[in-house]
């Protein structure tokens, strides 16, 4: 169905505005309200994605070099918002409640206390976290790691902390002997490292900025552009209006990939002129990628026979696919042996549909494919990518001007923690330059994954857990299970910026430290500290930060990882924590030693306009796979979901508010899909409710549908009717992690699959706990 298709039925369609526009403005003002931040907001958004200013914390969309007024958008005004609140969260706060009776509040208002001013010890006889001094919790941590086995211990990161920390984190892990090193990126983008690795030999997309000035098409696979990187809409709406037509993948009609109108642009405010962004929107069944994916490129190939066969031109580039791939006959023998009928039932949408969007394709000289979660978040998401890869190196859309594959990453420095040693797995670390620089042997066996660590956290195995950031018990899949598992632990240390539920989860000693937000001023020996990060188009930006820090007792998570390595760790006279952290300059030239390739000259490089690029072999067409050759994937399956359908049995897509980032939530309005002041709904298909004999606004409840005897449920939904595909249903991250087994993920990456995850609706929900 494409969007000209579709009734804007007054039931389920809450929202008929675009994304940007006054509505935006509005939410940033009501979060204004709530924070209400330092005077010092104003300076900081002004500076926010500059060159020389601060890079936001929110996602890891590209920053031009030469920016906008205001380089920042709805999404990202209410990051910094969030991170420059005048609230606190003190010890007097801890004082005046215990933590099993803070485990009863949500995540909202665990994080609506505000900044965390000191660092916290858990003390078990009063059940609270009680203020301790940095030199105590160093002492402590250093002493508990030292007492167990390294590889019982897990070192996690939330992708935000800068290049400079990340690095340094990671060396703190191999130093001490273990390669446990799960990033959120394993939730997240990790089949993106995997797939593409596979098939074109670089873990990240190839496309950069300059593209979207000169591409004739953008293909969109399950990314919410209007929520979650709004900035990409400004050339979205620039290449638009240049005619490239816009495509999308989406089981949701998302009002921000539909319609945009530019805050920034007064004319646009006032007379009220959308852009529209798709050009044809298509609402394939989640799960259902790689079935309308196998459609597209058999309409490509049967296009090409046709062509060529009358006018002796081609559709695809056979130069290319003869010079540059391999696999090209058997993938094409395989996807003309599929047939149409197999393709419509498990994409939901009809053979007619696709050809429309293949014509797009097949029209357009350069096109770049974008895509997120509802791609990368499948038990398939790596089959799904390879798919894609296959479509786009038909007409050699990789390593050229205009076109690429573009995956939008979500944390702003994911990507770049992989890229400076955050990683699992030890091959891809040049560990022998590591022991080289620093003079020891560093740990070559295989780290624990994001659901290994979970694994071995259920089973007693892993002792110690130390979380760069995030709110890993939140993210998680099997929350219940985790939850129960958690507190056996000996050590829990959370380095953070504001409480939330992985806080109150703890381990026997438990640590919470509060650190440095990037928006604020980090002043060490050597003066003000400028710390980097890597977008999602590989790109390196300084961020200075220039707020008066929320607390005094703070300190910067650079400071942090060194204390408590140096706490741990033997004297060895190449690692000099105490120097490292007086001028994080000598961070970035260790970082240049180790990846000299990427980072040389990096000191001087740090404040490029538009970030410095740090390459990517693929853009340039050198095919780092072993045969040397980007690979075409014959199709194996062509449902992206683990499980078979029966009756009242639904796919659950997991999906995030306009109103929260990740499990920070900042309030209760999902604005662009007009659901206000409530979380807890399952979004449904009318026609499905009226067949499952449900109503609206009946409350329900989830209950999971995996078939392993595991009893997995939330309660308390209220049935709503949306605009979803028959036999898919919507609920909100991180509400329903519980539904989600911890064996339910990507088959290659192990990225658990949120998006379709197999669950059954319960009519007689027992009262809530
Ligand atoms: N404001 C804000 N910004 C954020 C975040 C946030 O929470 N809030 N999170 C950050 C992070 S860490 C990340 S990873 C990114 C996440 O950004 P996205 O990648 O956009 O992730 P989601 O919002 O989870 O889901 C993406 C889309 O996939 C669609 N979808 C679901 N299933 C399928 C399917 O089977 N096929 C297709 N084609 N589509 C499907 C959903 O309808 C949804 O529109 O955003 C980052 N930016
Ligand atoms: N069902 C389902 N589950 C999912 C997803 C989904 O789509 N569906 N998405 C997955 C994805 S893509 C991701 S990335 C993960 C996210 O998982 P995480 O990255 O672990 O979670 P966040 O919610 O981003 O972490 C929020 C916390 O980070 C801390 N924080 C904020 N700023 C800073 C800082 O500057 N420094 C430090 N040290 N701490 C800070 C705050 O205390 C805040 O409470 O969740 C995953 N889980
Ligand atoms: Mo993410």
């Amino acid at each position: 169905m494409s969007i000209d298709g579709l009734s804007d039925d007054e039931n389920t369609l809450h929202y008929d505005r675009p994304a940007g526009g006054w509505g935006s403005v509005g939410s940033i003002t009501r979060i204004m309200g709530n924070e209400r931040p330092t005077p010092a907001v104003l300076d900081t958004l002004r500076r926010q994605n500059k060159p020389g200013g601060f890079m936001c914390v929110s996602c890891a969309w590209g920053k031009p070099a030469e920016p906008h007024t205001f380089e920042f958008c709805e999404n990202g005004a209410k990051a910094t918002i969030w991170e420059l609140t005048s609230r606190r969260c003190t010890p007097e706060f801890f004082a005046q409640h215990t933590v099993s009776a803070l485990k009863g509040w949500n995540d909202h208002d665990l994080e609506q206390q505000g900044r965390l001013t000191h660092p916290m010890r858990y003390d078990r006889a009063t059940d609270r976290y009680v203020p301790c001094s940095w030199e105590e919790a160093f002492t402590a941590i250093g002493a508990e790691l030292r007492a167990i086995d390294p590889e019982q211990a897990v070192f996690y990161a939330s992708g935000r902390a800068s290049l400079e920390t990340s690095y340094l984190y990671a060396l703190f892990a191999r130093l001490y002997g273990h390669n446990n090193l799960p990033d959120s990126s394993n939730m997240c983008h990790e089949t993106t490292s995997v797939a593409l690795q596979k098939v074109i030999g670089s873990p990240v997309g190839t496309s950069v900025l300059n593209d979207f000035e000169s591409c004739d098409a953008i293909f969109f696979f399950g990314q919410n552009t209007g929520s979650n990187s709004p900035r990409l809409l400004h050339p979205l709406q620039q290449a638009v209006k240049r005619g490239a037509k816009i495509v999308t993948f989406n089981p949701v009609r998302e009002k921000g990939l539909e319609f945009f109108r530019n805050p920034q642009s007064p004319l646009e405010m006032l007379t009220g002129k959308d852009t529209r962004i798709s050009t044809l929107y298509f609402q394939v069944k989640a799960g259902g990628d790689i079935a309308a994916i196998t459609g597209l490129i058999k309409h490509v190939l049967a296009a090409e026979d046709a062509r060529w066969s009358s006018q002796k031109r081609h559709v695809i580039d056979p130069d290319f696919i003869a010079q540059h791939t391999v696999g090209f006959e058997e993938m094409k023998a395989r996807v003309e042996a599929v047939s149409w009928d197999e393709i419509e039932r498990e994409s939901g949408l009809t053979r007619e549909d696709l050809k429309q969007a293949a014509d797009v394709y097949i029209e357009a000289d350069r096109s770049i494919a974008m895509y997120g979660m509802g791609l990368t978040q499948h038990v398939r998401g790596s089959e799904t990518l390879a798919a894609l890869v296959n479509l786009w190196l038909l007409k050699g859309n990789i390593g050229r001007e205009g076109t690429g594959i573009s995956p939008v990453r979500g944390h702003s420095n994911v990507q770049g923690q992989r890229t400076v040693g955050i990683a699992e797995k030890p091959e891809l670390v040049p560990l022998d330059r590591l022991a080289e620089q620093f003079g020891f042997e560093p740990p070559r066996k295989e780290g624990l994954n994001t659901v290994k660590a979970c694994e071995k956290i259920l089973s007693g195995e892993v002792k110690a857990f130390i979380g760069l950031g995030g709110n890993f018990v939140r993210a998680i899949p099997e929350r219940d299970r985790m939850e129960a598992a958690w507190p056996r632990m000996r050590l829990t240390v959370q380095i953070a910026t504001k409480l939330n539920r992985s806080h109150l989860i703890n381990g026997e000693v438990a640590f919470l430290l509060p650190c440095l937000g990037r928006s604020e001023e980090d002043l060490q020996e050597s003066g003000a500290q400028a710390v980097t990060m890597e977008d999602s188009l590989s790109c390196i930006h300084g961020s200075l930060g220039n707020n008066t820090p929320a607390s005094p007792h703070l300190k910067s998570e650079v400071a942090i990882v060194a204390g408590m390595a140096k706490a741990t760790l033997p004297a060895n006279p190449k690692v000099k924590w105490d120097e490292w952290v007086a001028d994080y300059r000598r961070i970035r030239a260790l970082i240049e030693e180790t990846y000299p390739d990427q980072f040389h000259r990096f000191n001087e490089r740090v404040f490029t306009p538009g970030g410095f690029y740090r390459g990517n072999s693929a853009r340039d067409r050198v095919w780092k796979t072993p045969s040397g050759k980007a690979h075409f994937t014959p199709p194996g399956h062509l449902r992206a979901i683990g499980f078979e359908d029966a009756p009242g049995r639904y796919r659950l897509i997991t999906m995030r508010s306009n109103d929260q980032f990740n499990t920070t939530i900042y309030g209760y309005s999902d604005r662009l899909r007009g659901i206000e002041g409530t979380r807890d709904v399952l979004l449904m298909n009318p026609a499905d409710i009226a067949a499952a004999g449900l109503w609206e606004g009946q409350v329900v409840g989830l209950a999971g549908d995996a078939g392993d005897g595991v009893d997995r449920r939330v309660n308390g939904l209220t049935v709503t009717p949306f605009q979803l595909p028959r036999g898919c249903v919507g609920s909100y991250y991180p509400e329903m992690n519980p539904l989600i087994p911890l064996w339910y993920h990507d088959e290659a990456s192990e990225t658990p699959a949120a998006k379709g995850v197999p669950v059954r609706i319960v009519t007689d929900p027992p009262a809530r706990p």
